[in-house]
């Protein structure tokens, strides 16, 4: 038999319900299950029956009597710095008035804007740490983070730097997505071309060239971006070596889907007007399915993702929270595992999934983080619940009793 070699384990925690979300087994699930960590790594994973009978004597030991042990949760799509609040549109919508509506009379993206330009540095990253402070506590180590409120080379830069400067301040992983392509800015009014061309020619380089951007996202729809437009954005980004995702088919089919296949794209996000075409380029080009139950349902919109499909080609599904001031401003991923199986019918170890291994992929992460694996991050929750199907079952009960990041960044 194949003995262990313990020497370098930091850390054991043994007696875990240990949902690994690694690929076999439903939630990857080994009932009784032990994790050691060497440092910040996953070093071996287990059972009781063939742990090493002896443990260096500078291993820590976590005895968790069966609680539950998954990967650090992951939200790979916010939107989470800004200022203002739009809550107005939330009572003109509760009357019959649509988001397109609103925002093709001025108020939506450009409301929050104007509020956020206006925003110090220092006041940004103060709204936005009492934000992400409610993702830390349900459980959430990783986070992506989009501009998209400055729509100037200053003030995009600007969001990026409080996203960088919030994932230092806590104890998460913060991967930063240049958004500028989300609305026309007042000053480029009818001229959406030429913002394009700023995009390309000023914002994209300087965000690369202050190491702000981690990936390029575009709004493609009516309201947003034309496919031409997404495609010289996402043809800068590749030059510069930057991985591309997209907002697509959330209120009409564009095509869209496909088109950030075509660029091989982490994801592509929302898609509840995805066709089957969409699907079948998204599966070969492995680009993740990102469903933001949250907007759908706070939109009150009707039309569903078309989840069979995914299913049917194998499309990896992701589950985030789109947190931002207009569409989802709902900060909890927890409420979108839930409203991902209650809205979109997926099942619990899907909303599991989502939001852990598949989260990792939409992010370029998954050498490193979204399953417990060896090897990757020691970044594990250990949760006051038994089983991994109470997480999305339930909402705002389920707690992590303790956040493993050991020397993670
Ligand atoms: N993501 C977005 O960028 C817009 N919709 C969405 O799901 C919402 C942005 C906004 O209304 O502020
Ligand atoms: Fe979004």
């Amino acid at each position: 038999m194949e003995t262990t070699d313990s020497s370098s384990w930091t850390r054991l925690i043994r007696n875990a319900t240990l949902a690994t979300c690694a690929e076999g087994k439903p939630y990857g699930l080994i009932p009784k299950g032990a994790v050691a960590l060497a440092g910040n790594r996953i070093a071996w994973i287990g059972t009781k029956k063939n742990m090493p009978a002896t443990l260096p004597k500078t291993c820590a030991v976590n005895d968790v009597r069966g609680a539950l042990v998954t990967p650090g949760l992951i939200d790979c799509h916010t939107h989470m710095i800004w200022a203002g609040s739009r809550f107005r549109e939330f009572e003109q919508r509760l009357q019959g008035a649509s988001y397109e509506d609103i925002a093709r009379a001025g108020g939506g993206i450009a409301s929050t804007v104007t509020a956020t330009r206006a925003a110090s540095e220092a006041d940004l990253l103060t709204l936005a740490l009492a934000r992400a402070a409610k993702y830390v506590a349900e459980g959430v180590t990783t986070i992506e983070i989009k501009s998209g409120y400055g729509l100037d080379k200053d003030n995009e830069l600007k969001i990026l730097r409080v996203a960088r400067t919030l994932g230092k301040r806590l104890s998460l992983t913060v991967r930063t997505t240049l958004l500028a392509a989300h609305a026309v800015p007042p000053e480029f009014q009818g001229r959406a071309d030429d913002y394009i061309k700023c995009i390309c020619d000023e914002i994209l380089p300087a965000a690369a060239a202050e190491g702000l951007a981690d990936a390029v996202d575009a709004y493609c729809d009516n309201i947003g971006f034309t496919p031409a437009q997404v495609e010289r954005v996402f043809a800068k980004a590749t030059e510069l070596k930057l991985a591309v995702k997209l907002h697509a088919e959330q209120f009409s089919n564009q095509q869209g889907a496909a088109l950030a296949a075509k660029h091989k794209a982490l994801s592509a996000d929302h898609l509840e007007h995805l066709d089957k075409e969409g699907v079948q380029a998204m599966a070969v080009a492995r680009t993740v399915a990102v469903l933001l139950p949250g907007a759908y349902a706070y939109l009150r919109e009707t039309k569903l993702p078309p989840i069979e499909m995914l299913r049917v080609h194998r499309v990896p599904i992701a589950i985030a929270s789109d947190l931002n001031p207009g569409s989802a401003p709902l900060a909890s991923l927890q409420l979108n595992m839930h409203l991902a199986c209650t809205q979109f019918g997926l099942t619990t170890e899907e909303a599991l999934l989502g939001v852990t291994r598949h989260a990792a992929r939409a992010l370029g992460l998954r050498k490193e983080r979204g399953t417990i694996e060896r090897g990757k991050f020691a970044d594990l929750v250990i949760w006051n619940a038994e089983h991994p199907a109470e997480l999305a079952a339930q909402f705002g009960l389920i707690r992590p009793a303790v956040i493993l990041r050991e020397g993670a960044s």
